[in-house]
């Protein structure tokens, strides 16, 4: 009754529209981002009403145009000749991937890896392996920020960090054998590693589990937008 009489005269009162949230997963390349969320998607029937998955969009990079290029196998094959145009081709098929998952209903998005991820782990990476020269980084980095806060839905809530140790990760990159990945080594894995723990690990000494962004390098880096009310949650993924 008395929860009936605090109600009276609120029924013009509006309640903030819900917002739908959006989680990115990271990790390694073959950490298990796809297995983890085909979990989600298949196997956890409660769930399936609630979340919507987003995959990497990475049979676009396969198959581009009607020629049918293979721009990931492309990038492998000659790192130094197209390190920057792949990477330019990803964020261009992430944004695509944004908006067609823009108009979903469903109340949380997980999307498999971001443009944040694109920028602080794997263009870093063949930054420092001199695949993509100065001009190039610099060409990257320019047009990152303003065309990020253009476009409000590449902007997520929060990250998934699924984290693996890079033996691990290659042991499954082994095992999964896509054809494309053969020149991989561990070293570069290992140097992805280290990306995505300065990125989205805290400095030493905070704990682990739910991490307010504010406390990650991403800001000093300028690689995510002020304001922006993520949080990290870690995954340990080397069992
Ligand atoms: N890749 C890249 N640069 C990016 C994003 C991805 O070079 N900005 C490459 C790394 C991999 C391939 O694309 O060769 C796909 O990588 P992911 O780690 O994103 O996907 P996986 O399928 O390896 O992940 P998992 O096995 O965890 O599902």
């Amino acid at each position: 009754e008395s929860v009936d009489e605090e109600l009276k005269g609120t029924d013009t009162l509006k309640l903030p529209e819900k917002k739908r949230l959006t989680f990115c997963v990271e990790g390694n390349i073959s950490v298990g981002k796809t297995t983890f969320l085909q979990r989600i998607a298949n196997e956890t029937i409660e769930l399936r009403d609630l979340v919507e998955i987003v995959p990497e969009p990475i049979a676009k990079w396969q198959d581009v145009g009607p020629e049918h290029f293979n721009i990931l196998d492309a990038f492998y094959a000659e790192p130094q000749r197209y390190a920057y145009t792949f990477q330019n081709y990803v964020f261009v098929t992430r944004v695509m991937q944004e908006r067609e998952s823009a108009s979903g209903i469903k109340p949380l998005r997980l999307m498999e890896r971001s443009v944040f991820s694109d920028r602080m782990v794997f263009v870093r990476a063949v930054h420092e392996a001199k695949w993509m020269n100065e001009m190039e980084i610099s060409i990257y980095d320019s047009w990152f920020d303003p065309v990020v806060s253009s476009l409000p839905g590449l902007i997520p809530d929060g990250f998934i960090y699924l984290r693996a140790s890079p033996d691990t990760c290659h042991k499954r990159m082994m095992v999964r054998k896509r054809s494309e990945e053969g020149g991989v080594t561990l070293d570069y894995l290992r140097g992805l590693h280290e990306k995505h723990e300065s990125w989205l690990l805290p400095s030493k000494g905070a704990c682990s589990g739910l991490l307010s962004v504010s406390q990650l390098p991403v800001h000093i880096e300028g690689s995510l937008p002020a304001g922006i009310r993520d949080q990290v949650f870690y995954l340990e993924g080397d069992h």
